[in-house]
């Protein structure tokens, strides 16, 4: 007589307890997702991930569907949106978005980051925290650090193998004051555009030059209009995952729970896949015709003994909390 009446007492143990079943806990939800690159990226790798993740762990309700090229918009107006709540989600990388969160440009200071094993361990840990923690604030959930990558210099006019080479290039640059300032420092003529600009900017030759990964590079077709890419790595540009703050708090504790658990999913497959095809594309470059040099470390060094002068400059904007956090523990995963 016991057995027949256990699923019961179960179910109602389980209701007093306020234990929902599972499909009250998940509505039908469709997020949008912006994206300034095409759906080749690696970010369409991780997107996947992320997408079928969310889809299974919430019985098909929550659905993730991708634009690109910044077809909603390139990555600040689309944070815009985002903000707004216009928009569920981007993959922006940090340096456009210093208008809004000025701590942020410590990412963008020259050779912050040796290896992408660094930049890992500062993103996930106590220094990823505290970037993420600020963010709620100006109306976005980072639900993940993803990556764009170690960004390397391309140009039109020539070779760059020495300091005084950067000199009267004309550089398109991201709309970030410190990376306009330090390719002035560098001597050349820094000018910000948008990314979605950035291919008719050197097609035109309104501009000589830009600076990104090699994933970028070669998505974003720019070999066909470069000829010098020079191997800088004077940059890592991490990608955040943001959410609309406005959507995320109408959803409930287990759906926000699975996009959380699912952006980490994405992590792994985005910056596996991106690391991957990273040598790929730098290999397919070569083959497009691309003149690719080093820069020897000799010249590496001048280049960043040029470029402290940035760090003391920008220390005001970024602001001393954010520079002591990210530079302490950059010292502490070195351990020096
Ligand atoms: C892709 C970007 C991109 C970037 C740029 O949308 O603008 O050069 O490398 O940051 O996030």
């Amino acid at each position: 007589m016991i057995k027949p009446l256990l699923p019961a007492t179960l179910f109602a143990v389980a209701l007093f307890a306020g234990v929902q079943p599972a499909s009250a806990q998940f509505q039908d939800r469709n997020f949008r997702v912006s994206n300034g690159v095409s759906k080749e990226h690696p970010m369409g790798n991780g997107l996947a991930a992320m997408g079928a993740c969310t889809l299974q762990k919430s019985g098909g309700k929550m659905k993730m569907q991708s634009f690109w090229d910044g077809a909603l918009g390139n990555d600040l107006t689309a944070t815009q949106s985002v903000r707004t709540g216009s928009l569920d989600m981007v993959l922006t990388s940090t340096a456009p978005l210093t208008a809004i969160i000025p701590a942020l440009g410590v990412f963008d200071l020259p050779f912050l980051f040796n290896d992408e094993k660094e930049a890992d361990q500062l993103l996930d840990g106590k220094a990823g925290a505290w970037f993420s923690d600020k963010l709620p604030a100006v109306g976005v959930v980072n639900l993940s650090w993803w990556e764009n990558g170690f960004r390397h210099t391309t140009n039109s006019r020539r070779p760059i193998t020495k300091a005084e080479d950067f000199q009267g290039v004309k550089m398109r640059v991201m709309q970030n004051t410190i990376f306009i300032d330090t390719f002035k420092e560098l001597g050349s003529n820094a000018v910000p555009l948008a990314f979605s600009e950035v291919y008719s900017a050197l097609e035109t030759k309104t501009v000589d030059g830009q600076e990104n990964p090699y994933n970028n590079i070669e998505n974003m077709k720019f070999y066909e209009v470069q000829k010098y890419l020079t191997l800088t790595k004077h940059a890592y540009s991490p990608t955040l995952v943001l959410f609309s703050k406005k959507i995320w708090d109408g959803l409930s504790p287990a759906e926000q729970g699975v996009l959380k658990d699912c952006a980490a999913v994405g992590q792994t497959e985005q910056r596996k896949v991106n690391r991957m095809k990273s040598d790929e594309s730098l290999a397919n470059l070569k083959a497009s015709g691309m003149q690719v040099n080093e820069i020897s470390p000799a010249e590496t060094l001048r280049v960043r003994d040029k470029l402290k002068v940035i760090y003391e400059r920008h220390s005001g904007s970024i602001g001393r909390e954010a520079l002591d956090l990210v530079l302490g523990e950059l010292k502490r995963v070195r351990g020096s």
